[in-house]
């Protein structure tokens, strides 16, 4: 370590891993959004929840700024270090820690993936229901610092809805155990709650206690092709009140062609404006028969124009890509993201309002539209024509996302759903926090982190 300060570190804390070569600040220093050009200092790899509190002691006695980071699968630029930072990855800190059968829960440390999550509870014959197509490299402690949804929200609920625990390190290096597995804790201010979705500002999630459920019955999977937008929420409210649904997601036919293009298998044929993919219990025939009738209704009203059953676990999963190969099929556009959402009752007219405003505003670029419609979550992704200067085209997008943030405000909905609002979002904080509540999260950040060293320049504009 030829850098004096770090050696520093290195001497703090001797079974630390410690980076800096070139390739891997560039590695470690961005995430998804590929936006930011990455300049951390260097990257730090705790071990263990020791070396994690000597890595913050020493940030602290050297006021350096800390960017707590997971799997970089996040798209709103958390967990970019493009200003010196010290990136703390929790990648090596990947174990589950125990298991309770009582309780039915998961204890896991930070860093472990998602996948490697859900296959845990299901090695107990139990289930952890977030679930997202960034399963196989997202971490649980990433999951958490943005309180992240999914595709299965409309039946479990976000990530905020599975955490029994949490262990943190402070911006000082202390240990705080957050609510310790408890279901019921009535004791003052719940600081575990203040951590999800804190997007790594007030401390480092190194542990987490997972709730577990029980698997969900056997379920079918269908795709549906519609007609028109309006379809979209009319669908819904025939399949949400016939069914028990496990999700309800929607896509448009320019999402489809990119996802075909990238692979995936068309499942219906002909030109159709709109598809589905909804997954249900089906574990009777009566369940089943239910399904078959819903889709019927839907036909007879002209909701539903062709659909699709999966017969098999491979033609379900290949039902489930043309959803979930989304975002993959657009990455090398790097496209320009909203992740917006309002409540499911105002879904109609706030479609109605986007149609609007994004054809007037983006007639020259092409806009993707996909999400989880059921909770009320619409993705936008637009995609730059090849060639056009990356500045002057986010210059453009940002230009659009001051009238969506302004339409937002009116429906009372966010700004950002699901993804967090880390640098990408920070300048339209306001448009779904008032100036009071911002206030409030400030002292927050300002009691957590005196110093202001917790991924600073996140979530609120400096
Ligand atoms: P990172 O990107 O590493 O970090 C995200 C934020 O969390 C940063 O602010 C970082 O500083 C902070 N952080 C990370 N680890 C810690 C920690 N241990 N302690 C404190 N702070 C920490 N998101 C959804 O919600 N729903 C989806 O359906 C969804 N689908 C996706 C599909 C694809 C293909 C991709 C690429 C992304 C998708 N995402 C989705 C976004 C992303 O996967 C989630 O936001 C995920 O939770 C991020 O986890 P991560 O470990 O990659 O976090
Ligand atoms: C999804 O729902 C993710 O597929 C990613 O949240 C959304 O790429 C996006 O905009
Ligand atoms: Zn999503």
């Amino acid at each position: 370590m030829t850098d004096p300060m770090l050696a520093t570190l290195a001497a703090a804390a001797p079974g630390l891993r410690l980076l800096t070569d070139a390739a891997d600040l560039e590695h470690y220093g961005r995430d998804w959004t590929r936006r930011w050009t990455p300049a951390p200092l260097a990257i730090a790899l705790p071990g263990t929840i020791e070396e994690l509190q000597e890595v913050m002691r020493w940030a602290h006695r050297h006021a350096l700024a800390v960017v707590p980071s997971g799997g970089r699968t996040g798209l709103s630029g958390g967990a970019v270090a493009a200003d010196g930072e010290l990136v703390v990855s929790l990648e090596r800190m990947n174990q589950p820690v125990a298991f309770d059968a009582v309780d039915r829960t998961l204890t896991v440390q930070a860093g472990m993936p998602l996948q490697a999550v859900q296959d845990a509870a299901r090695s107990h014959g139990l289930l952890y229901p977030v679930d997202f197509a960034a399963r196989g490299s997202c971490s649980i402690g990433g999951n958490i610092a943005t309180n992240a949804g999914g595709i299965r929200v409309i039946r479990y609920g976000n990530t905020r809805e599975w955490i029994a625990g949490l262990t943190v390190i402070t911006a000082t290096g202390e240990r705080l155990e957050l609510n310790r597995g408890l279901i019921k804790n009535s004791s003052g201010y719940d600081l575990r709650q203040l951590m999800i979705a804190s997007e790594g500002t007030l401390g480092i999630i190194a542990e987490a206690t997972l709730k577990l459920t029980d698997p969900p019955p056997p379920s079918q999977v269908m795709l549906l092709a519609l007609p028109h937008m309006d379809a979209l929420m009319q669908v819904f409210a025939l399949f949400r009140g016939r069914l028990s649904l496990q999700a309800f997601e929607f896509f448009t036919d320019v999402a489809l062609r990119h996802v075909l293009a990238h692979g995936a298998q068309r499942a219906i044929e002909g030109d159709h404006p709109f598809y589905v993919v909804t997954e249900y219990d089906a574990a009777d025939e009566q369940a089943q028969d239910a399904a078959l009738a819903a889709f019927e209704h839907g036909m007879e009203q002209g909701w539903i124009s062709d659909g699709v059953i999966a017969q098999s676990d491979a033609q379900a999963n290949a039902l489930w890509r043309l959803r979930e190969g989304i975002t993959e099929s657009l990455a090398p556009r790097r496209p320009y993201k909203n992740d917006v959402s309002v409540r499911v009752s105002a879904v109609p007219a706030f479609l109605h309002a986007m149609q609007a405003l994004l054809g007037a505003e983006y007639p020259q670029f092409e806009v993707v539209w996909f999400g989880h419609i059921g909770d009320g979550n619409l993705h936008i992704n637009v995609l730059a024509p090849p060639g056009m200067d990356d500045a002057m085209f986010i210059a453009q997008c940002e230009h659009v996302t001051r009238h969506l943030a302004a339409t937002l405000q009116q429906f009372g909905g966010s700004i950002s759903a699901e993804h967090g609002i880390g640098l990408v979002k920070r300048a339209y904080l306001e448009s779904t926090r008032s100036a009071v509540e911002i206030a409030l999260m400030r002292g927050v950040k300002q009691a957590f982190d005196p110093n202001g060293i917790l991924n600073p320049g996140k979530l609120f504009v400096r």
